[in-house]
């Protein structure tokens, strides 16, 4: 079966978090939208919340899937959700990653993120727009 890795766009007033790759090398200064691979028997939107506890320490809502299908290497397909913290006082924090920042949606194409995560930003900017 397909790997799949989610990656989650956390909304809070008309912005959207970033993280910042620590590793591997290559990746290393690039920004993207947290979470991880999908464990067997976990649904995606599980996957989403427990990335998002293990990297950022917040508790997620997990909102809709948007944008396309990106392939990654090693056959490996990224799917982007939306979500809302579970306490919007809650700040989400780089427990494995150089650093994290709330980015509102006319500065989301100035940041310097991964090649994959670039396919999501034409939707993605529409959303965090209306937020
Ligand atoms: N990846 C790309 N963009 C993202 C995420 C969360 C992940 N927004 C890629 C990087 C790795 C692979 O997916 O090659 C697995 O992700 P992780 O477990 O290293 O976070
Ligand atoms: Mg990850």
């Amino acid at each position: 079966m397909t790997q799949v890795v989610v990656a989650t766009a956390i909304m809070r007033n008309g912005q959207v978090l970033a993280q910042q790759r620590a590793f591997p090398s290559a990746d290393a200064g690039r920004w993207e939208f947290p979470g991880g691979r999908v464990e067997p028997g976990e649904s995606e939107e599980a996957a989403v919340v427990r990335e998002c506890r293990e990297e950022l320490g917040v508790d997620v809502k997990t909102g809709q899937r948007i944008g396309p299908e990106v392939p990654l290497r090693n056959g490996m397909v990224l799917r982007l959700y939306t979500a809302t913290l579970v306490d919007e006082n809650a700040e989400p924090v780089a427990v494995e990653h150089s650093a994290v920042k709330w980015v509102g949606a006319g500065e989301i194409d100035d940041v310097p993120w991964l090649d994959a995560d670039l396919a999501f930003l034409p939707d993605l900017t529409e959303i965090v727009r209306k937020d």
